[in-house]
């Protein structure tokens, strides 16, 4: 029993040397000194022996029992020490986890590249405030008092004169109060208008172009508008203007594409007709350049504004406006 305990100790000790972990430290310490352990059982073994043997061997086995405590006690200390050091247990040779990158929303995408396409035809990017006074929204665009877009059920009013815009058409006004012609601008932005449902956000997108200038006229517009849609969609697509009303300009037209899903034949994006409505445009309307201050017998200008996400929906093939503002990151970086 003599060289079992010596054996015991020695081999104890030795592993103890080796970078052992906490729990194995721990398992270890069971298996020498615990109920059932090899130290604990010779020294209940002691009894056994022959009486001349006893004394000596009980030395022995309670000298390993003391040692080895000892022993244990210090490689605990040690462990738990370098264990809770800062990156200790962190395998430094995984591969790191991938950082998740933004991406530009497509919302954004189509706004900027519209900006791009008006920018190479010498039209200024220009932006305003979301929060407008009812001056700049409704009154210097011609919308008279009892225009049904100032009603509280269509507008979110912050007090009696301000409220979130419900066009970008506000930054033209405020362009040309500072501006003498020729001007060429494009007003990119939010607008904001109490409507909400399938095909309707309460915050949306609009780009609102303006020319002004001597001698611009309708076929102007009608000219920018059409190189616009080619370089947007396709240099194939046909454009047709239709007679329409808005208190800003006259005479006022809704513009129609070739629906660019079908190419004309017929589906379910245009309703089965063949074309797309993706612009509202016009003749600037002289009670407009009156509050401006700008004289409408020298000046005409044309101004003309869409809404981005129904573009962005034609661009990338997008069915239901909703997917565009659930923030889901599956979804928008396939943009
Ligand atoms: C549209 C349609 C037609 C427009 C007019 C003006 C301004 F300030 F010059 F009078 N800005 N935007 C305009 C004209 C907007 O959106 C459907």
């Amino acid at each position: 029993m003599k060289a079992e305990l010596e054996k015991i100790e020695k081999e104890a000790l030795e592993l103890l040397k080796t970078d052992l972990g906490l729990d194995e430290i721990k398992a270890l310490q069971v298996k020498c000194l615990g109920r059932k352990g090899l130290v604990t059982g010779c020294l209940r073994n002691v009894s056994s022996l022959p009486q001349e043997e006893r004394p000596k061997i009980g030395q022995l086995a309670n000298k390993v029992k003391k040692v080895l405590e000892g022993a244990f006690k210090k490689a605990l200390k040690e462990c738990s020490a370098k264990e809770a050091r800062p990156g200790a247990g962190i395998d430094v040779t995984l591969p790191g986890r991938p950082l998740l990158r933004g991406t530009i929303h497509p919302i954004i995408q189509i706004m900027q590249e519209i900006s791009d396409v008006f920018s190479r035809l010498g039209f200024e990017v220009l932006e305003g405030p979301d929060i407008e006074s009812d001056y700049y929204n409704f009154e210097a665009l011609n919308l008279p008092k009892d225009h049904p877009a100032r009603d509280m059920q269509d507008t979110f009013y912050i007090s009696e004169n301000v409220v979130l815009r419900t066009h970008t058409s506000p930054i033209q006004i405020r362009t040309m109060e500072k501006r003498q012609p020729p001007i060429r601008m494009i007003g990119p932005g939010k607008a904001y208008r109490v409507d909400s449902d399938i095909s309707h956000t309460p915050m949306f997108h609009q780009v609102e172009g303006l020319m002004v200038d001597e001698n611009v006229s309708f076929g102007d517009l009608k000219g920018i508008l059409t190189i616009f849609v080619h370089q947007m969609f396709d240099e194939t697509i046909s454009l047709r203007f239709r007679p329409s009303f808005f208190p800003f300009t006259e005479p006022s037209a809704e513009v129609d594409i070739e629906c660019v899903l079908c190419r004309g034949k017929g589906c379910r994006v245009c309703s089965h007709t063949g074309w797309l409505e993706i612009l509202g445009a016009g003749m600037v309307d002289p009670a407009v350049f009156k509050y401006v201050g700008y004289d409408s017998d020298r000046y005409t200008g044309f101004a003309f504004g869409m809404g981005i996400e129904r573009i962005a929906m034609l661009r990338y093939g997008i069915e239901d406006i909703r997917r565009l503002y659930e923030n889901d990151i599956r979804f928008l970086h396939q943009f």
